[in-house]
């Protein structure tokens, strides 16, 4: 018996059932990886695995760290085996009666592996389809414990570990990331009182009011139900159908037509909880508050027609952006901040903090920063744990409470029960990237994929066989509800507030730069010239008529049609106007990260001045920029000293949208350049787009080849438009930084 012992393998997997003293192999056993010739004895996954203590920990290890580590699964030196475990010997060829004879029944391997292949796809979700996830911590700054029991919240530098993933709406888990859409910016956080999940946009506010509304939005902005089409866009006729018949549609509108909706990466956009929610105190007390998520990498977006082409160019471009930019050890940070306010505070606004169409303005109720989050590291298995992570607004912890916002109240059912169906059963909590870093202890047994083996004969609650166990935690430290009192009709229909549907409209556009402006009507006019029905098309102008006679006419005018009378209004009360706010423009949030992680294209050719690229390129490397070496072709370039440079991408693979600005550098490579249209487009596209240029010496000729405006030194007529002579170098250089760093110089938009 005790030989036996040594000679199986230990199974790291298993030491709950035996207690701590199994995690130390018996006598003879291995837990070293092995190969199977040196030793005759097969090993389990785990333990190749990393993390078991044989190798480094992954990047940016956090607490998620340990509990996910049970299920990670090394192929590194192991054999092949079947789903029971066997080795396979051979993998290529199915099991046959003569080598030209049919496949044996009895082929379980073969059997084995197509049945699995076959059930490989899970649904997608029916919203959110498409999204990317980080795995990272939240920190929080101070002790909120005067507004909330949360206990994340309980004490500064107290560290959480998060799960966030980001996502389009409308399109399908294929479809491309730079559509215009909301983006989800969903937040689970794994608190050490359960799970917390804040799922948000990128937006503050929403369509409708309320939940019911809900499925008649979401079928009129998805492909049309007949041909399937258009994918990932509302610019066809049943979405502008259905907003134009719900006016309070009208202030989230125009947030979706703006630059928000095409942000430069989910790094760059703010996120916000979106609704009304409570916070408690340890006393009982509440107050209301909103959450905000505000990026340290700035507020920036993309302009449509790059937008546009980048869907062709890489279609995963926000998902690789976020990817790269933690595997580069550039982890994104958000600063989360709370506008709290109490029941009193509310009362008295002008509009009612239940109507998730209307946002609390931060002069009204200023941001309070509560902590930081910081994503570093990406996900293992991209099925395993954003596709199957489950966010739920019904995942709240002690100390944050809903209010009475009839759209999250109905969310608080959907996203539960999507999951029955989208991950199969009810018991996706033991998922391990849902699981909480905390014991679940309770009565609930049993259902479809189930993971935990509880022990013992008590499966209900109260019992004295189990003393009493798990035993209810009380008011005190367990979950309590807010004990609002309300004594009210049960009834059907909105408070009346609720019918304002433009004042916030209005705000939000008297709000925007004239740029921001401009592009939220062009916006419009590409969305409603896709739609074919002239009556839509007229409904819409009729209801930003009611918002701003300046954006009515610019719209009006872009589809060749006049302003029509505006919609009858849905309540009789004098509509509320606000002072501008300048905090709703993306461009009062610059960021704080400089030039780190934008992408510089230095085109070069033969006869290309390499001592400059070089300079160019660890000039803009030091700062944290992404320089790459473009081409017309792979391989290398002979520059003018006579040496050589590596090119990195070509012009065809890497063309202008991929990048944030260009620098074409002196020497003969621009004589061969400007007879490259894919070079010439690409000056003229990042000139179109805004981008920042640096031209040097003999550069300056490929923009007059293209068309473009000539640079000039002093950036006098363009800041972002810079040309200097190679002996000028370095403040050229600084000056082309500094319009990096301010993404894009829109006063040159000719679009
Ligand atoms: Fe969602 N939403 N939603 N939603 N939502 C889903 O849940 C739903 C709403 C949001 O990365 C679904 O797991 C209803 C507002 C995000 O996995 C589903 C209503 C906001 C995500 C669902 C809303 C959101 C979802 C689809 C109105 C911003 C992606 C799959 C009553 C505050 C989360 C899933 C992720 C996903 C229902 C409205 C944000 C079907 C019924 C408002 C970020 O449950």
């Amino acid at each position: 018996g005790q030989q036996l012992a040594a000679a199986m393998p230990f199974n790291p997997n298993k030491p709950a059932e035996y207690g701590d003293a199994a995690r130390t192999p018996p006598p003879g056993a291995t837990a070293e990886p092995s190969t199977p010739a040196a030793t005759g004895s097969t090993s389990t996954e785990t333990i190749a695995s990393a993390k078991l203590g044989a190798g480094v920990p992954p990047q940016g290890a956090n607490p998620t760290v340990g509990p996910l580590d049970r299920v990670r699964v090394d192929g590194g030196g192991q054999r092949l085996t079947t789903n029971q475990g066997v080795p396979i010997a051979d993998n290529q060829h199915s099991l046959k009666i003569g080598l030209r004879g049919p496949t044996a029944m009895e082929d379980f391997i073969l059997r084995e592996k197509l049945t699995h292949f076959d059930h490989e796809r899970i649904p997608e979700r029916v919203v959110h389809a498409r999204g990317s996830a980080a795995h990272g911590y939240f920190e929080s700054y101070q002790d909120l414990s005067a507004v909330t029991r949360a206990s994340l919240f309980a004490q500064p530098g107290k560290r959480t570990p998060v799960f966030t993933r980001f996502s389009t709406v409308a399109g399908e888990r294929g479809s491309s990331d730079t559509v215009r859409d909301v983006r989800g910016f969903a937040v689970k956080f794994y608190t050490d009182e359960g799970n917390w999940d804040l799922v948000g946009n990128n937006m503050p506010v929403f369509f409708i009011q309320d939940a019911m509304k809900f499925p008649d939005l979401v079928h009129a902005v998805k492909p049309e139900p007949h041909h399937a089409m258009p994918q990932a866009s509302s610019a066809h006729d049943t979405f502008w159908d259905f907003v134009s018949l719900m006016p309070e549609s009208t202030h989230m509108l125009l947030w979706q037509m703006s630059d928000r909706a095409i942000p430069r990466s989910y790094r760059t956009m703010q996120g916000f909880g979106v609704h009304t929610f409570r916070l408690v105190n340890a006393a009982g007390e509440s107050v209301f508050c909103k959450f905000h998520w505000t990026p340290l990498q700035g507020t920036h977006s993309l302009v449509w027609d790059e937008a546009a082409k980048l869907v062709g160019a890489d279609p995963d471009y926000h998902r690789r952006d976020l990817w790269e930019a933690i595997d580069g050890g550039n982890f994104p940070e958000w600063e989360l901040a709370l506008q709290i306010f109490t029941e009193e505070q509310a009362e008295s606004f002008a509009f009612d903090v239940l109507d998730p169409t209307k946002l609390v303005p931060e002069e009204l109720v200023p941001l309070t920063p509560v902590g930081k989050m910081v994503l570093n590291r990406n996900p293992d298995n991209f099925f395993a744990e954003t596709e199957q992570v489950a966010f739920c607004t019904a995942h709240i912890v002690p100390g944050i409470d809903f209010s009475n916002d009839p759209l999250l109240q109905g969310r608080i059912h959907s996203y539960l029960d999507t999951q029955i169906s989208r991950l199969g059963g009810p018991n996706f909590h033991e998922i391990p990237v849902n699981s909480p870093v905390v014991q679940v202890q309770n009565n609930q047994r049993e259902g479809m994929h189930r993971q935990a083996i509880h022990r013992g004969r008590v499966n209900y609650e109260p019992n004295s066989l189990a003393g009493g166990c798990p035993f209810q935690a009380g008011m005190k430290s367990g979950f309590t509800s807010f004990p609002q009192t309300i004594s009210e009709d049960k009834v059907r229909g909105n408070p009346e507030l609720f019918a304002d549907h433009y004042s916030q409209a209005r705000l939000f556009f008297n709000s925007q730069s004239p740029v921001e402006q401009a592009h939220i009507a062009a916006a419009f006019r590409f969305e409603l010239t896709r739609v074919q029905t002239p009556a839509v098309r007229e409904r819409v102008l009729a209801t930003l008529a009611n918002v701003n006679p300046v954006l009515a006419g610019a719209v009006a005018g872009g589809l060749g049609m006049e302003v029509p009378a505006p919609l009858p209004l849905a309540s009789s009360r004098p509509m509320h106007e606000y002072e501008p706010s300048p905090a709703l423009s993306l461009l009062s949030r610059p960021g704080e990260t400089g030039i780190r992680t934008r992408k510089v294209a230095l085109l070069v050719a033969n006869g290309v001045d390499g001592a400059m690229v070089r300079a160019i390129y660890s000039a803009l490397l030091e700062d944290g920029a992404v320089p790459r070496v473009v081409a017309s072709q792979l391989g290398k370039v002979k520059t003018s000293d006579g040496a050589t440079l590596d090119v990195e991408i070509t012009l065809e693979a890497g063309p202008s949208v991929l990048y944030d600005a260009v620098v074409v550098p002196d020497g003969d490579a621009v004589t061969v350049l400007g007879r490259d249209a894919h070079a010439l487009d690409f000056v003229r596209e990042q000139y179109r787009h805004c981008k920042p240029i640096l031209v040097v010496g003999a550069g300056a000729a490929l923009l007059k080849e293209a068309g473009v405006p000539p640079a000039l030194p002093d950036g006098s007529a363009d800041p972002a438009l810079i040309g200097t002579e190679a002996g000028a170098l370095a403040p050229a250089l600084a000056a082309f930084k500094t319009a990096l760093a301010a993404h894009r110089s829109f006063a040159r938009e000719t679009d």
